[in-house]
């Protein structure tokens, strides 16, 4: 793991000159990953433990997955949006959701699909990966469903054109929805700030965002109790749901002085 020569251990004095950044920023980006929903009791992919319901993510999420055993895929991802039904939004993602009344022009993009950043109040999201509360059809009839009623049913549903009906995310070796990953690209280029918070950057296209901002000289902050990326103008060493309303703050503190 490169850790930035900035990485700085959280503490809230130290968040002042991001503070300064962000409150200075026109066009800022956050991407954010499973780490932000951590602090709400969701798992994450690659964290302690790994395994969800006895389940590794990554075989489960892939469509050879889906083709092999339907129940078992659909049945884990049933148990996931009972889970995330039963968590709240933390003081992370509503930190986010009050930084798009501070910043002129503000992209929330998410590699997650749990929905918090909605709860939270965010309106606009790109949602990278899709959502667990929307289905799709397996024959790619184009039919689409957003249920929120749990537990939908312990078997795949049936969509209107006759196919099973999958879980509405992108599963490893399918395309992002196409205008999602243009959308952040165009925001990453253009942006002055770009925020890396609680991912471990190993999944891609989402993960080279942050090198497009880099690229076109934006300055990249990363909110991670264990900060992985290179390149960073500051890696803050903390959990997301403290860091980034320090962060706030101290960007509100800033504009309030003048
Ligand atoms: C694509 C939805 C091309 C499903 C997810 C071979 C064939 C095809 C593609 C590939 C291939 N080899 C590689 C690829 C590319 C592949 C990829 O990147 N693989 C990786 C594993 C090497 N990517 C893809 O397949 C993508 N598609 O490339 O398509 C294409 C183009 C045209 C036509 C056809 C194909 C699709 C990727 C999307 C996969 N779906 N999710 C589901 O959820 O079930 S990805 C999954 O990983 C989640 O979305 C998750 O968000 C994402 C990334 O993980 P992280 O969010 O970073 O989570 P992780 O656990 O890893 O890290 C958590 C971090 O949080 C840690 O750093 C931790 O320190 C930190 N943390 C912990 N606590 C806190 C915290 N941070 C802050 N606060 C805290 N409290």
């Amino acid at each position: 793991m490169r850790v930035s020569e900035e990485t700085t251990t959280w503490t809230p004095e130290r968040v002042a000159e991001p503070g300064r950044w962000l409150a200075e920023a026109h066009r800022v980006v956050a991407l954010t990953g499973a780490g932000i929903s951590a602090e709400s009791g969701i798992p994450t992919f690659r964290g302690a433990g790994g395994l969800w319901k006895g389940r590794d993510p990554m075989s489960m999420a892939t469509p050879q997955a889906f083709a092999r055993d339907p129940e078992e895929v659909w049945e884990w991802y049933d148990w996931r949006r009972g889970l995330v039904l039963g968590c709240e939004p933390n003081p992370g993602h509503q930190a986010l959701a009050e930084l798009a009344d501070l910043v002129p022009d503000f992209l929330l993009v998410t590699q997650n699909v749990d929905g918090l950043h909605q709860r939270a109040g965010s309106s606009q999201v790109v949602e990278l990966h899709g959502n667990l509360f929307r289905l799709g059809c397996w024959a790619c009839c184009g039919h689409e469903e957003t249920r929120v009623d749990h537990p939908l049913d312990p078997r795949p549903p049936r969509c209107p054109c006759g196919a099973l009906q999958r879980p509405g995310v992108v599963w490893f070796g399918e395309a992002l929805p196409e205008d999602a990953f243009p959308r952040a690209h165009r925001a990453a280029a253009a942006a002055d700030l770009f925020l890396v918070v609680g991912t471990s950057s190993v999944v891609y296209p989402a993960a080279g965002l942050a090198d497009v901002a880099l690229a076109a000289g934006a300055r990249v902050v990363e909110v991670n109790p264990q900060p992985s990326r290179a390149g960073v103008a500051r890696a803050l060493a903390g959990p997301a749901g403290e860091v980034l309303p320090a962060l706030l703050r101290a960007a509100q503190k800033f504009r309030e002085s003048g």
